[in-house]
Order: C-alpha cells, then structure tokens, then sequence
C-alpha cells in the first residue's frame, strides 16, 4: 500500500487516505478520503468552497478521479459544493459519463442528495479579492504558501491505483476557466499495467502537454517514474513560454511501487506514504539543478503511521 500526495496538506491527505487501505478500502476509497480531508480542512484556500475566488468573486472548484481500470469521473466549474470529488466519484459510478460541468453537475449533485449551496465570501476571501480589484493583475504565484491543489496517487493492498484532484483552481482566474485538474489526461491519469501521474501548479501549461498522460505514456515505454517525471517537466519548459515565473509539479508511481516527483521550481512538496512512514520531501527541481531524485529531501517525518 501506498499513498503519493502534492504539497504539505498531502501528509494529512495521506493518513486519511491509509487508514482507508488498512480497513480494507479501495484504492479509490483511498484517494477520495484524502481528498475529502483536504476539502474540508478550514483555512484551505486553493482547495474547496474556502478557495480564493475568480475574478468576478465566485469561488469555482474542479475534481476528477480515475482508476487503473479505465474508469473515470470528473466535474468543472461547480459552485457552492462542499466535496466535488465526491460529486466526480459519483459521475464515474452512477452516470454513462465521464465529466459534467457547471450547472449541469450541480443539478447532478441536487439529484444525488447532495447539498449545493453558494456561500458568500468569508471576510479573508472578500478582503483578498478587493486587494485584487484594485489593481486586476493576474500573476498566479509559483509555490502557493506550500499549499495547493491536491492530487494523489494511492495503491491498495490488491495492487490496484487510482488517481484523484480537487482544486478551487487559480485564485483569480476568468469566470468560466477550468485548469488541469478535472481533464482526464492532463492533471491526472493512471492505466492498469504501467502506472499513474498526478500534476499541480499551472494548469495552462500542463494542459498544453497533456501532462499526465505523457508521463504513463513514458512508463510504458520505459522510463522510470522519476525519470518520466523529469521528461514532461523539461518538455514542458520547452514548449510552454516564462518557465521562470510558473511552477508545475508532478509525481508518478508505477506497479512496483517505484515513484517519482519533479517540477520546474524548487519549493514543490510532496507526501509519500510507504511502509509504515508518513514524510514530506522536497522535490527536485529542473531550474534548481536538482536531476534525479537522490537528492530529494527529506524535510518532515511523522511516525507511528
Ligand atoms: C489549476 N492546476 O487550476 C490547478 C492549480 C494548481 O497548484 O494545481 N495549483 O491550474
């Protein structure tokens, strides 16, 4: 059994996620429960109904999960939706689809009994957006305070993957922008046999090199995890313009449990949960002349889990 997490809220995200697997939960069960106790988490604000708001000061959240087996759920631009990786779970598991968005996915949730509900800014999130109104910048920031959306990777005792996200997506993005994290194949992808591949940061840039999916695909190729990590990363500062001033963070994991982690920037955090040990490392870099991963750090422990 084991659990990848993206930044420093991955390490909470992965205990909920274990005690999932240890109960005998699926590795879906896995990554939904971690992600539920980052959606939930107060004072999250790149993660759930507490995000930073878009532009116009409407909080939009985006989720997806998908399984090695192929299947796969996914929801954009839903509003007041205390858990939308529940709602993308529901997708996969109870409609012919594979992503709703918008309306359409809060009509869903209504109809699954989910409670849907538009909350007004907290004081924090108003303050911040009319900071923001004043000078209308959008300049997303690289290493948001460690903290950002949250995509995870779990493996269950039977040696199935899955592979999930939830984000309120970039603090001040256009009404109507959908990021990285609900695309199948960009922010997230797993395929039974090779492995699964998770992205944070950017989601503009990792959209433009289908991410996720060029990952697995350089697994099952060949590569590495780490090494495939690093190859997206450095085709990605290739073909996508300014990487001194974004950051884009991925991990993999493959069958063997190998795993690997990388991103444009330093700062990039992850969780790794594997044989008994819950710990936070710091990713290696492509602009912070890190290369592989024997120099990933370890920066926090947490034992007993
Ligand atoms: C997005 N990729 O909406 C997300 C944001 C994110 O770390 O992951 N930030 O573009």
């Amino acid at each position: 059994m084991r659990v990848l997490s993206t930044w420093d809220h991955g390490l909470p995200a992965n205990l909920e996620a274990l005690q999932r697997l240890q109960a005998g939960g699926s590795a879906t069960d896995a990554v939904e429960a971690g992600c539920i106790q980052c959606e939930r988490e107060n004072g999250q604000r790149t993660v759930g109904l507490g995000g930073w708001p878009d532009r116009d000061g409407t909080v939009t959240l985006d989720a997806a999960v998908m399984q090695c087996d192929g299947r796969a759920g996914s929801v954009a631009f839903v509003r007041g939706v205390a858990h939308p990786i529940q709602l993308a779970r529901m997708v996969m598991d109870r409609t012919p689809h594979v992503m709703l968005a918008g309306a359409g996915a809060e009509r869903f949730a209504r109809e699954q009994g989910m409670q849907v509900r538009e909350r007004p800014l907290d004081a924090e999130q108003h303050a911040k957006w009319q900071a923001w109104l004043q000078e209308k910048r959008y300049a997303p920031a690289v290493n948001v305070e460690n903290h950002d959306t949250i995509s995870m990777i779990a493996m269950d005792a039977s040696g199935r993957m899955a592979v999930a996200s939830t984000t309120s997506g970039l603090a001040f993005k256009m009404h109507g922008r959908v990021g990285d994290s609900p695309i199948i194949g960009s922010g997230l992808f797993v395929d039974r046999g090779v492995g699964g591949a998770v992205c944070t940061g950017l989601g503009e840039a990792v959209l433009r090199t289908a991410g996720a999916h060029a990952i697995v695909e350089a697994m099952r190729a060949g590569m590495s995890p780490q090494h495939a990590c690093e190859a997206l990363i450095h085709r990605l500062i290739d073909r996508v313009p300014g990487s001194g001033d974004y950051q884009v963070g991925v991990l993999a994991m493959d069958f063997s449990g190998r795993t690997g982690a990388f991103s444009v920037q330093r700062g990039f955090t992850y969780a790794l949960a594997e044989r008994g040990q819950n710990a936070m490392h710091q990713a290696p870099a492509a602009l912070g002349q890190d290369s592989t991963i024997e120099v990933a750090m370890r920066v926090r422990e947490r034992p007993g889990t």
